[in-house]
C-alpha cells in the first residue's frame, strides 16, 4: 500500500499486507453474471477495476481547498450510493426470506403431469418470503395484519411460484377492487399515517362498504394476525387452481402449507409491546433459529375435488372471500418444506426475488377465480417497474434452476451474451437453437360460454354464511379475541356512521358478536343490519379454523425467559434452564447488567439479555429468579415490575422462587395455576406449553 505519511482520518487494518484477511472482490462467476465473493489478497477496486489507493479522502484542492470534479473514484462510489434503493413493493414490503427445500412424500401422478408432485423423494430447492402486506420496508414486524407465504419453487420443468397468504380467503372477489383496498389500508394520503395498521378511518371506511370482506374481517380480528413466530403460521393458495394428468383431465386443487411446530400467536397487548421491544421480532426469531439448526418446516398438502363435487358446493369456489372446510374435503399431505438457508444477502435476494402468481408449471393451471386472473397480470407488471427491467429472470434468486433459452433479446441490465445471427424462431440457419416441444405447458381445454360483461355470477352473493362459520368454530377465548379486536380498531375510527355500518355487517355474522362490539364502543341503539344479497345459512362447525385448537403440546420452537440478579439461586436457573431445553425450548437469561451475574454459589453466569432492553414480551414463559437482597433492589425498577405484570398479563407461565415471589407481589400479581414453584421444573414446562386463558378475564376488559 502506498500510503505515504497522510493523516487517512481512520484506523484501519492493512489488507494487502495481512495474509489471511479476506475481501470483496467483484470477480465474474460462471462467466456470466458478477457477484461480489469473499476472495483473498483482493485490491479495492472501482467497478472499472482500477485499484483505489485512499477510501477515505476526496481528492481536493489543497488539504483544505475544494474537492475536484475530477475524482472519479468519489464520484462512482457515491453516485452508486446514491442509487442503492429500489422501488419498495407497493404491498408486502416488509418480508423475510429463507432458502430450503421442498420434497415429495406421496405422487399425484393420477392428478398432474407435474414433475414436482409426481416424483416422490425428490428434493427441489425454494426460496419462501414471508410478510406483511400494509407497512413499508421498514415497518414493525408484528402489526396486525395478513402475512404474505410466497414460495418460489425452482422445479425441473421451470420455476413454480406459490404467492399465497397466511389466512385461506381474502378481502375482496374482483381483482379491479384491489388498488382502492390497498388505499383504504395503507397511511391516509393527505396525514402520512398511521403506517402498517387497519385501525383507522379509511380502512374500516371501505370495508363497511364492501360487505364480501366479511370473512376476511373475521380472520384478520382474530390472533391470526399476531403470529408469535413466522415459523408458526399456516399458507395457503388460496384460489383454486387445476392439476391437470397426462390424459388431459382436470381436478381442482387448494394447497396449504401446515407448520411442523403448530401455530401460535400472541395476545394483542403483548404484539404492541414487542412492537417497540423488537421491531424485527419476527425476522430475529427466524434468523436465530435458522443459524442455530432448527429449521423451519412446513408439511404441504393438498384438498382435491371435482367439478362435481364443486358443483354441490353451498358456495363457490371461485370466490377468493370463500373456503373449502377440511371437513368438506380433507387435506391430504404430500410433501414437506424446510427452510435451511439464510440469505447471503439480505437485498441481492430477498429484495430481488420476483414472485409472480402466472409462474406456473406443466400439469398445473389456473382457474376462472376473478382475483386470481388480475393478478396473474399485476405481478410481472410490478416487477417491471421494482426491479427495472424484463430481465429480473437473470438475477441468481430469480433465475430457474434449469436450463432456459429463447428469443428474447436486449433490454436493460441484459447479463447474457447470446451468441449468433439467429433471434427468432422458427428458423433453419442455427439448427440447435431453441425450438418449441411437445412437452411444454398446455392450458387445461375448458369450455367457455356465456355473455361478456361486467358481472359478478350470483353464487358468489353470500358474503356472510362463512364469516359466521368462522365465528362460531373458534374457543371462547379466541371469539373474545375477535370481538376485543374489532373493539379496538373500532374505537380508532373517529367516523360515527362507520362504527355503526360495521356493527350493522357483525348482526348477520352473530348476534352475539355484533352485541359485545356494540357494546364495546358504546354504540346505542344498535344499528340495523343492512340488507343481505343472499340467505345467511348456518354451517357446520370446522374447528380446524382454530389457533388453540392446533397448537401443539410442545416447547419446541419457543423461549423461556429466565430473570436473574446478584445472588440468584444458580442451581434452579440451571434445572429450569435444562428442563426447557430437554422440551425443545430455547433459554435466554435476563440480567441487570449485561456483563451477567455472581450466583449465591459464587459462579459468573453469563446474560443474553440486559433487563431494561429485554422485557417479558420477549419470551413464551419466563422464570424470576431473585435473591432477596436483588429483589428489594428490583422493587424500584419499572423494567423488572413490567417483567413480572406483562408475563402474567400475557398468560404465561411463571416460575418463582421467594425473590421472584416479592416481586410478583409489588406487581400487584395475585398467583395463579400457572405460577409455579421454582422448584417444579415439570409443572413449569407443562404450563408453558400453553397460555394460560382462564386468567385473562382478570387481568383486562374484554368485549
Ligand atoms: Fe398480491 N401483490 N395482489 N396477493 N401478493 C404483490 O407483487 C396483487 C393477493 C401476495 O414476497 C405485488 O411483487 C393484486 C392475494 C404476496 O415478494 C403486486 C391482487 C394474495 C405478495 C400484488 C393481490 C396475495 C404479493 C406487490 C388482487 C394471496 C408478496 C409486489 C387481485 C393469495 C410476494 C409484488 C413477495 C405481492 C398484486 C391479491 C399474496 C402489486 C392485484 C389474494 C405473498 O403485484
Amino acid at each position: 500500500m502506498s500510503s505515504k505519511k497522510k493523516p487517512s482520518g481512520t484506523i484501519r487494518a492493512s489488507r494487502h499486507d495481512a495474509e489471511d484477511s479476506g475481501g470483496d472482490a467483484i470477480v465474474p462467476a460462471g462467466g456470466e453474471l458478477h457477484q461480489v465473493v469473499a476472495g483473498k489478497h483482493e485490491m479495492l477496486t472501482t467497478n472499472q477495476g482500477v485499484p483505489v489507493s485512499d477510501n477515505q479522502n476526496s481528492l481536493k484542492g489543497h488539504s483544505r481547498g475544494p474537492t475536484l470534479l475530477e475524482d472519479f473514484v468519489l464520484r462512482e462510489k457515491i453516485t452508486h450510493f446514491d442509487h442503492e434503493r429500489i422501488p419498495e413493493r407497493i404491498v408486502h414490503a416488509r418480508g423475510t426470506g429463507v432458502h430450503g427445500f421442498f420434497e415429495l412424500t406421496a405422487s399425484l401422478s393420477n392428478y398432474t403431469t407435474a414433475r414436482i408432485l409426481t416424483e416422490v423423494g425428490e428434493r427441489t430447492e425454494v426460496f419462501t418470503r414471508i410478510s406483511t402486506v400494509a407497512g413499508g420496508a421498514g415497518s414493525i414486524d408484528t402489526p396486525r395484519d395478513v402475512r404474505g407465504f410466497a414460495v418460489k419453487l425452482y422445479t425441473k420443468e421451470g420455476n413454480w411460484d406459490l404467492v399465497g397468504n397466511n389466512i385461506p380467503v381474502f378481502f375482496i372477489q374482483d381483482a379491479i377492487k384491489f388498488p382502492d383496498l390497498i388505499h383504504a389500508v395503507k397511511m391516509e394520503p393527505d396525514r402520512g399515517f398511521p403506517q402498517a395498521a387497519t385501525a383507522h378511518d379509511t380502512f374500516w371506511d371501505y370495508i363497511s362498504l364492501t360487505p364480501e370482506s366479511m370473512h376476511m374481517v373475521m380472520w384478520i380480528m382474530s390472533d391470526r394476525t399476531l403470529p408469535r413466530s413466522l415459523r408458526m403460521i399456516e399458507g395457503f393458495g388460496i384460489h383454486s387452481f387445476r392439476l391437470v394428468n397426462a390424459a388431459g383431465d382436470s381436478t381442482f386443487v387448494k394447497f396449504h402449507w401446515r407448520p411442523k411446530l403448530g401455530l401460535q400467536s400472541t395476545i394483542w397487548d403483548e404484539t404492541v409491546k414487542i412492537a417497540g421491544a423488537d421491531p424485527d421480532f419476527h425476522r430475529r426469531d427466524m434468523f436465530e433459529a435458522v443459524q442455530a439448526g432448527n429449521f423451519p418446516e412446513w408439511e404441504f398438502a393438498v384438498q382435491l375435488f371435482t367439478q362435481e363435487q364443486a358443483d354441490g358446493f353451498p358456495f363457490d369456489h371461485l370466490d377468493a372471500t370463500k373456503l373449502i372446510p377440511e371437513e368438506l374435503v380433507p387435506l391430504k399431505v404430500v410433501g414437506r418444506m424446510v427452510l435451511d438457508r439464510w440469505p447471503d444477502n439480505f437485498f441481492a435476494e430477498t429484495e430481488q426475488v420476483a414472485f409472480c402468481p402466472s409462474h406456473l408449471v406443466p400439469g398445473i393451471d389456473f382457474s376462472n377465480d376473478p382475483l386470481l386472473q388480475g393478478r396473474l397480470f399485476s405481478y410481472l407488471d410490478t416487477q417491471l417497474s421494482r426491479l427495472g427491467s424484463p430481465n429480473f429472470h437473470q438475477l441468481p434468486v430469480n433465475a430457474p434452476k434449469c436450463p432456459f433459452a429463447n428469443q428474447q433479446r436486449d433490454a436493460h441490465m441484459q447479463m447474457q451474451q447470446p451468441k449468433g445471427r439467429v433471434a427468432y424462431e422458427p428458423s433453419s440457419l442455427a439448427a440447435d437453437s431453441a425450438r418449441e416441444t411437445p412437452k411444454g405447458f398446455a392450458s387445461f381445454v375448458a369450455t367457455e360460454a356465456g355473455d361478456k360483461g361486467r358481472a359478478r355470477a350470483d353464487s358468489f352473493a353470500d358474503h356472510y354464511s362463512q364469516a359466521r362459520l368462522f365465528y362460531r368454530s373458534q374457543t371462547a377465548p379466541e371469539q373474545t379475541h375477535i370481538a376485543s379486536a374489532l373493539v379496538f380498531e373500532l374505537s380508532k375510527v373517529e367516523t360515527l356512521h362507520v362504527r355503526q355500518a360495521m356493527v350493522g355487517h357483525l348482526l348477520h355474522v352473530d348476534p352475539d358478536l355484533a352485541g359485545r362490539v356494540a357494546s364495546g364502543v358504546a354504540l346505542d341503539p344498535m344499528p340495523i343490519a343492512p340488507p343481505a344479497a343472499a340467505r345467511v345459512r348456518d354451517m357446520d362447525k370446522s374447528p380446524a379454523l382454530q389457533i388453540i385448537g392446533k397448537m401443539k403440546d410442545t416447547l419446541e420452537g419457543r423461549c423461556v425467559g429466565i430473570l436473574v440478579n446478584d445472588g440468584s439461586d444458580g442451581a434452579a436457573a440451571r434445572a429450569l434452564t435444562q428442563a426447557a431445553l430437554d422440551a425443545g425450548a430455547t433459554v435466554k437469561i435476563v440480567a441487570p447488567k449485561v456483563g451477567g451475574v455472581r450466583l449465591a454459589d459464587g459462579k459468573h453466569m453469563a446474560a443474553d439479555g440486559q433487563l431494561a432492553g429485554t422485557p417479558s414480551v420477549l419470551f413464551d414463559a419466563v422464570a424470576i429468579l431473585l435473591s432477596q437482597s436483588g429483589a428489594e433492589q428490583l422493587l424500584k425498577e419499572s423494567a423488572a415490575i413490567d417483567f413480572a405484570r406483562d408475563a402474567f398479563g400475557h398468560l404465561k407461565a411463571i416460575a418463582i422462587d421467594r425473590g421472584g415471589q416479592v416481586l410478583l407481589k409489588v406487581a400487584g400479581v395475585v398467583p395463579d395455576a400457572g405460577v409455579i414453584p421454582a422448584t417444579e421444573p415439570a409443572a413449569f414446562i407443562a404450563a408453558a406449553k400453553t397460555r394460560q386463558w382462564d386468567r385473562e378475564p382478570s387481568v383486562r376488559t374484554l368485549a
